[in-house]
């Protein structure tokens, strides 16, 4: 199962662990003293204070365990950005040691029910409970690289950008101002929402809308990422802007033919080629915008020019200043893409 949404749990650091036990503990006072011996009433007393801390601390074992995602039941494109951000191995090993914690309270716990159980004196009962609240406190120590690791690893996830990879998806990109946001608002129904993009100080703006009734479509206009030459980048925000790979079912690319955009025809096709062979595999239409001030001549050119890299790149001619041209598009994107893929998806049902 591909699990769409990281929502990471809050992870206690040890310290705050051992801090809770003892205020659980001590928390529990004898009920109703009675007429029941001394001795009795301190061993009842115990029993409870050490099933507390024990349903309290595998609580918040599990809550940790189970509450972080798992990497492998992750889509691609969160699997691969959650791996740039965290060590897998240090990750997985975090997490096999929390849940095993608990097994380890389970026999801590064992232990002191026996001995308090077993108890002839008061004083026994004493050095059962001061036994089980060090062996405790051992454990949670023992668990502060882990637990100091997944805190950390938590913040990050939840920075993670809310994006969702199961929505058909399509990427935008071309140099800046040559009309990508434009574009992406054209076809949007609400306003794009902005996203923190891991690795960058950049931003994701994730527009919306819905094509045959109820399919659900998002747009993605990446100022900063696919804007710029891919070998500029580092490695580490390469790979982040790759992944970008997994989402993208169609790549819009967007090229301003006149001088308007402060890039020539020579950068953008730069950028194009850059892009189609990073992004191989992935469908790309390119559209020629700003047709309302471009004059023929320049259309022509950078349609040619284009045709030249590559003759069966799908091209459109825009305007979207006006949304010009924008709706036959997405036309095309739901003739072409989006009908076949949920035919697919319906063959393989
Ligand atoms: N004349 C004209 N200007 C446009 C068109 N589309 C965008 N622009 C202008 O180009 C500039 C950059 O547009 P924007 O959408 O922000 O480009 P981005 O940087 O690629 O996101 C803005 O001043 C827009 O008003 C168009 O079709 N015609
Ligand atoms: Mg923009």
């Amino acid at each position: 199962m591909v699990i769409n949404v990281i929502r990471a749990p809050h992870v206690p650091t040890s310290e705050e662990l051992w801090d809770a036990v003892v205020g659980v503990y001590f928390s529990l006072q004898a009920r109703n003293p009675s007429i029941e011996p001394g001795i009795d009433r301190l061993r009842r007393l115990e029993l409870r204070r050490v099933r507390e801390v024990r349903k309290y601390l595998s609580d918040a074992f599990r809550d940790v365990a189970l509450g972080m995602p798992f990497l492998d039941s992750l889509h691609p494109f969160y699997r691969e950005l959650i791996e740039l951000m965290i060590d897998r191995t240090m990750y997985k090993h975090s997490l096999a040691k929390v849940g095993h914690a608990t097994k380890a309270l389970s026999s801590i716990y064992k232990d002191a029910v026996m001995a308090i159980r077993s108890a002839t004196t008061g004083n026994d009962i004493v050095r059962a409970r001061r036994n089980f609240l060090a062996r405790v406190k051992d454990l949670i120590m023992d668990l502060k690289p882990e637990l100091d690791f997944l805190k950390s690893a938590a913040t990050k996830l939840d920075k993670l950008p809310s994006i969702d990879p199961g929505l058909f998806t399509i990427v935008v990109s071309g140099m800046p101002n040559v009309g990508k946001s434009s574009f992406v608002r054209c076809v949007s129904s609400g306003k794009p929402k902005v996203a923190e993009y891991p690795f960058t100080t950049k931003e994701l703006h994730v527009g919306h809308f819905t094509v045959l009734n109820d399919v659900k479509v998002q747009v993605i206009d990446t100022p900063g990422l696919l804007d710029r030459p891919l070998s500029e980048r580092n490695k580490i925000e390469l790979q982040a802007i790759l992944a970008l790979k997994y989402l993208a079912r169609v790549i819009v690319f967007i090229l301003d033919p006149t001088n308007h955009s402060g890039y020539s025809l020579m950068e953008q096709l730069n950028l194009l080629r850059e892009i189609r062979s990073s992004f191989s595999g992935t469908p790309l239409l390119l559209l020629v915008n700003k047709i309302d001030i471009a004059t023929e001549n320049e259309v022509n050119t950078a349609l040619n020019s284009v045709a030249v890299i590559d003759g069966s790149i799908p091209t459109f001619r825009v305007s979207t200043i006006n949304c010009n041209g924008c709706r036959e598009v997405i036309n095309y994107i739901i003739d072409n893409h989006i009908i076949p893929m949920l035919r697919e998806s319906m063959n393989i049902q």
